[in-house]
C-alpha cells in the first residue's frame, strides 16, 4: 500500500485532554483535518482531572490562567477567587469541551500503551490500553509537562493495611480522613497546599519531610466584580501583553508567583535595620524582595536566613522551627511553592513533623510507617511526592520511530528536542509544550495557544505542499540543545546544590538537565516564527 491509499482513523491523533489537547482539537478541527483525542482519564481536564486533593489551586492568577482565544468565552466566565480551586478550573475546562462541542472526538479511558512510526505509509500506529489498534498521519503529545505520578519504593510499601492514595491520582469519590491518622509525605506545592487543610479533616496528621522548602504566602483572596470587570474591560490588552512576555503574564493581579523582587533593592548592600522593616512589612516574602538574590549565591544566603528567621517568629518549638527552615539550596532552585497557612499548621497539637534528615525512613509495616526512632501508626498514607516532570509522560509510551527507536533509550541522559516541538529520528510527531521549550516557565493556557497556533500552521503548510513526511534534522536539534544549555548558565535552576523536577534532580537515577529554555517565551515563539517565513529550515520535509 502507497503512502496515500493507506486507511487512516484521523489526520491527526493528540495525546491527552487536558488543556493542550481540548485545545489542539478545536484549532485542528477548525482547519479541516479529522482529529482523533486519545485519553487514559474518566474525564477531561488533565491535571485538573487528576489532582482533586484537598487545597489543590493554581498558583497563577485565574484571570490569565484561562484562554484569551475566544472574547465571548473569557467575558461570560466568572472566576471566583484570584487563585482557583481544582473544582472551578475543572468546571471551566469541561465547559470548554461542551461550548466547542469536542466530546465526541475523545476518546476517555482510552491509554495509549504503545505508538508505532509506520515507515512504510510515514503513519503512526496507536495501540490503546483498551486493545484498539488507530492509525493517523501526524500524532500530536499533549501529555503534560507534571503529568507522570512518582511515588518512592519504600520497603514494605505493599503490606500497609491502611489506604494510600496520591495527590496526583486523587480518587474521584474523595478519601475518609476525618478523624482519622493521616499521614502525607512531601512538601512542594501539592504537598504545602494539601497539609494545612489536612489538618482540619483528620484526627492526627504526621508529615514526613525530606526537604524543608520555601513557601509564599498566596495573598489568595475572593475576586470582586470590580477587579474582574476591570481585567475583563480590557482583555485584549492583557492578552497581547501575555503573549508578547517572557513568561506569558500580564502582572494583572496578586501575580505573586514568578517575583516580587525590586529592581533597586540588594540584601548584599542592606542594614540590619532595613532587612527588620522587610521581615515586618513582607513576612515570609520579605526573603525574595532583593533583586541580586536571583543570580548572586552569596546575596541568596543572606535571603535564605532572612526565611529561616520569619519561620523561627512563627513556630513555636525551636527544634521544630530548626527542621522547617530550609538549608543547602537556593530560593528560587525550586518552583516557588505558594501557600495558605502553612507554617502555622505546624504549631497545632494535633500535627506531627517527621524529619527524615535525622529520622529516616525504615520500612512501612501494616500499621504505619516506621522511622528510626519507632512507629508512627496510620490509617491513611498520602504521597505527594510530585512527577517525572517535563519528559516522564513521554517516556513512559512505548513510542518508536525509525528504525524501532524507542523514545526512553534515546533519552537515557536527558531529552533532546529541537525546540520541544519535534525529536530527530520520530517523524510526523509533534509535542505541545514538550522538553526543550520554555516550559512550564510561561502560563500554560496563553503559551498552550501560540504553540498550538504554531503546529496548526505546520500541519496546514504540509498538507498544502503534499507533504507526507516530516522530520526535524539531527543538526538542528544539536544546535537547539547547545542553546537551552546557554541559556541556563547562571541560573539557580542549575546551581549544584538544586535538586528539583525542572532538574530531574527529585527522582534516584533521573539524568540531571534542564530541559527548559530559559530565553523566554518572547524570544522562543519570535524563533518560531522565523523558522516557519522560512520554510521550516531544519526540517527535512517531503
Ligand atoms: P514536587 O514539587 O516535586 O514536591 C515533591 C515533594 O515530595 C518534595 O517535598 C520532595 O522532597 C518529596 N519527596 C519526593 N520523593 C520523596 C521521597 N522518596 N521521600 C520523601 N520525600 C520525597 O511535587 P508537587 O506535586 O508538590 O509539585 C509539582 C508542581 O506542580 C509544582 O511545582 C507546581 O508547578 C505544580 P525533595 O524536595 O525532593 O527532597
Amino acid at each position: 500500500m502507497g503512502t496515500n491509499d493507506v486507511m487512516l482513523d484521523a489526520d491527526v491523533i493528540v495525546v491527552g485532554a487536558g488543556m493542550s489537547g481540548l485545545y489542539a482539537l478545536k484549532v485542528f478541527r477548525e482547519r479541516g483535518f479529522r482529529v482523533i483525542v486519545l485519553e487514559r482519564a474518566a474525564g477531561v481536564g488533565g491535571t485538573w482531572f487528576w489532582n482533586r486533593y484537598p487545597g489543590a489551586r493554581c498558583d497563577i492568577p485565574s484571570l490569565e490562567y484561562s484562554f484569551g482565544f475566544d472574547p465571548e468565552l473569557e467575558q461570560e466566565w466568572e472566576w471566583s477567587e484570584h487563585f482557583a480551586a481544582q473544582p472551578e478550573i475543572e468546571r471551566y475546562l469541561n465547559h470548554i469541551a461542551d461550548r466547542y462541542d469536542l466530546r465526541p472526538d475523545i476518546r476517555l479511558e482510552t491509554g495509549v500503551a504503545a505508538m508505532t512510526f509506520d515507515e512504510k505509509t510515514d503513519t503512526w500506529v496507536f495501540d490503546t490500553e483498551t486493545g484498539e489498534q488507530l492509525r493517523s498521519r501526524f500524532c500530536v503529545m499533549g501529555t503534560g509537562g507534571l503529568s507522570a505520578p512518582h511515588r518512592p519504593d519504600w520497603p514494605g510499601i505493599d503490606t500497609f493495611a491502611g489506604e494510600i492514595v496520591q495527590t496526583s491520582l486523587w480518587p474521584e469519590e474523595g478519601v475518609a480522613l476525618e478523624g482519622r491518622r493521616v499521614g502525607i509525605v512531601g512538601n512542594g506545592s501539592s504537598g504545602v497546599q494539601a497539609i494545612p487543610e489536612l489538618a482540619k479533616m483528620a484526627g492526627h496528621l504526621t508529615v514526613f519531610q525530606r526537604t524543608a522548602a520555601f513557601t509564599w504566602p498566596s495573598q489568595n483572596k475572593p475576586l470582586t466584580d470590580k477587579e474582574q470587570d476591570e481585567i475583563k474591560s480590557r482583555y485584549r490588552e492583557v492578552r497581547a501583553q501575555q503573549y508578547a512576555s517572557p513568561l506569558a503574564t500580564a502582572n494583572t493581579t496578586g501575580a505573586v508567583i514568578f517575583t516580587i523582587a525590586d529592581p533597586n533593592k540588594r540584601i548584599l548592600e542592606s542594614t540590619p535595620e532595613e532587612r527588620e522593616t522587610a521581615l515586618a512589612e513582607h513576612g515570609f516574602s520579605a526573603a525574595r524582595i532583593w533583586a541580586d538574590s536571583a543570580k548572586d549565591l552569596d546575596a541568596n544566603a543572606m535571603a535564605v536566613e532572612l526565611f529561616r528567621e520569619m519561620v523561627r517568629r512563627t513556630i513555636n518549638d525551636p527544634e521544630l522551627a530548626d527542621s522547617l527552615s530550609p538549608k543547602d539550596y537556593p530560593i528560587g532552585c525550586k518552583r516557588p511553592v505558594l501557600d495558605n497557612g502553612y507554617f502555622e499548621t505546624f504549631n497545632r497539637d494535633d500535627v506531627t513533623l517527621v524529619d527524615l534528615r535525622k529520622d529516616p525512613i525504615v520500612e512501612v509495616v501494616p500499621e504505619g510507617v516506621v522511622t528510626s526512632t519507632g512507629l508512627q501508626e496510620l490509617d491513611v498514607l498520602i504521597f505527594a511526592t510530585g512527577f517525572d516532570a517535563v519528559s516522564g509522560a513521554l517516556t513512559r509510551i512505548d513510542m518508536r520511530g525509525k528504525s524501532g527507536r524507542l523514545l526512553c533509550d534515546e533519552w537515557v541522559d536527558g531529552p533532546r528536542t529541537f525546540m520541544g516541538f519535534a525529536v530527530a529520528d520520530f517523524p510526523n510527531m509533534f509535542m505541545i509544550i514538550g522538553p526543550g521549550s520554555v516550559g512550564v516557565l510561561a502560563t500554560y493556557p496563553p503559551h498552550i495557544e501560540l504553540q498550538v497556533g504554531w503546529i496548526a500552521d505546520f500541519l496546514d503548510y504540509l498538507v498544502a505542499n503534499e507533504k507526507t513526511h516530516v522530520e526535524v534534522e539531527s543538526e538542528a536539534q544539536e544546535e537547539w540543545c547547545a542553546e537551552v544549555e546557554a541559556a541556563a548558565v547562571g541560573s539557580m535552576f542549575t546551581a549544584p546544590s538544586c535538586n528539583s523536577w525542572y532538574n530531574g534532580g527529585n527522582i534516584e537515577g533521573k539524568a540531571r538537565v534542564l530541559p527548559i529554555y530559559l530565553g523566554g517565551l518572547d524570544r522562543f515563539m519570535a524563533r518560531a516564527r522565523d523558522l516557519a517565513a522560512n520554510d521550516y529550515e531544519g526540517f527535512s520535509i517531503h
